[in-house]
């Protein structure tokens, strides 16, 4: 039997009833799509509470047409819709990720181990793309911190280093004399940020496998930053002591920056980032959001960069 679940507590008694029905229904696309997903009785319990999580919003999500045809992976194509139409050329299984650097087991998971322990939760998060607009996605997930201890990160650890699978065969995007980004696409966190717990590996939305154009089979979420950290299809995570090179910062460094966290009063400087399209909310004449400091985490992050110039550290 590839799932268990925990033998004396009913999900339907602790969780609101839609995403019990979703979680069921993820088990079964993952047990399908030939994934091994550990369900404990403890993740049944934990944030997944009525509603009120610390860790999920109850704003309501945007529509899964919208979340899956809406979406920024330049692999393959660079324009919103061409990631629906090609990444279904991606060969998400088998697939490897390699952990290695800085920790005492360094380790090629593949995917199946990778998961086998893991307590995946439905998070609901708000998400911020840099470009102004956001949408409320429904993760399916668990910590990367599970991931991390694993390994057994070392005292001289101090960052993780992300990279995204590359692959010009099956990626429209990658070939070709104009790069538009230096390929593998690559993204970094500092350690602490890495192990937070608001910080996920997403293998699922909407009680589903994650779709190919979101980053299939395993991507990365950190919500209070913009959504360029959360990359893509990983292959690779590295512990290291220095600071990881990440594709915009080594594509256009006075524009993004390392910490890319969401920050109303710090313009990009060809535009402003006080406000915010919801993606799904009316159309010409909606009215923008609010955009809210570390997305609206900051009760949980801002302890991360006490004492940190912001406008500096962008
Ligand atoms: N490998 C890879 N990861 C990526 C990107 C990309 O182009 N390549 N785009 C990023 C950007 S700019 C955003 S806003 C989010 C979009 O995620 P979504 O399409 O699941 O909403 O993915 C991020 N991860
Ligand atoms: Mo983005």
């Amino acid at each position: 039997m590839l799932i268990r679940r925990g033998p004396d507590i009913k999900a339907s008694e602790i969780t609101p009833k839609e995403i019990y029905l979703s979680r069921r229904h993820l088990l079964g696309g993952m047990a399908g799509a030939g994934l091994i997903a550990g369900l404990g009785g403890k993740a049944d319990a934990a944030p997944l509470t009525a509603g009120k999580s610390a860790f999920s919003t109850d704003e309501a999500p945007t529509s899964l047409k919208d979340i899956t045809s809406y979406n920024n992976f330049y692999e393959f194509g660079t324009d919103k819709s061409e990631p629906a139409r090609n990444a279904h050329r991606l060969t998400t299984s088998p697939w490897t990720v390699k952990v290695d650097g800085m920790v005492a087991k360094p380790t090629t998971f593949a995917l199946e181990d990778l998961l086998k322990p893991a307590k995946l939760e439905e998070r609901i998060y708000r998400m911020r793309c840099v470009e102004g607009w956001s949408m409320v996605i429904p993760w399916v997930g668990f910590p990367l911190a599970d991931l991390l201890a694993r390994v057994e990160p070392l005292g001289s650890a101090k960052y993780v280093a992300f990279e995204t699978a590359l692959r010009p065969e099956e990626m429209t995007g990658v070939g070709g004399f104009f790069k538009v980004l230096d390929w593998p696409y690559r993204e970094g966190l500092r350690l602490d940020e890495a192990l937070h717990p608001l910080t996920l590996l997403a293998v699922g939305l909407y009680g589903e496998t994650l779709p190919n154009q979101n980053g299939a089979p395993l991507r990365l979420v950190v919500p209070w930053k913009y959504g360029f950290k959360g990359i893509k299809s990983i292959v690779r995570i590295t512990l290291t002591d220095k600071e990881p090179q990440t594709s915009w910062n080594m594509q256009a460094p006075q524009e993004y920056g390392f910490y890319s966290n969401v920050n109303p009063d710090v313009d990009h400087p060809r535009w402003s980032q006080a406000t915010e399209r919801r993606i799904g909310e009316g159309g010409l004449f909606a009215k923008r959001r609010p955009t809210l400091p570390f997305n609206g985490y900051a009760d949980q992050v801002a302890g991360l960069y006490a004492g940190m110039d912001l406008r500096k550290f962008y």
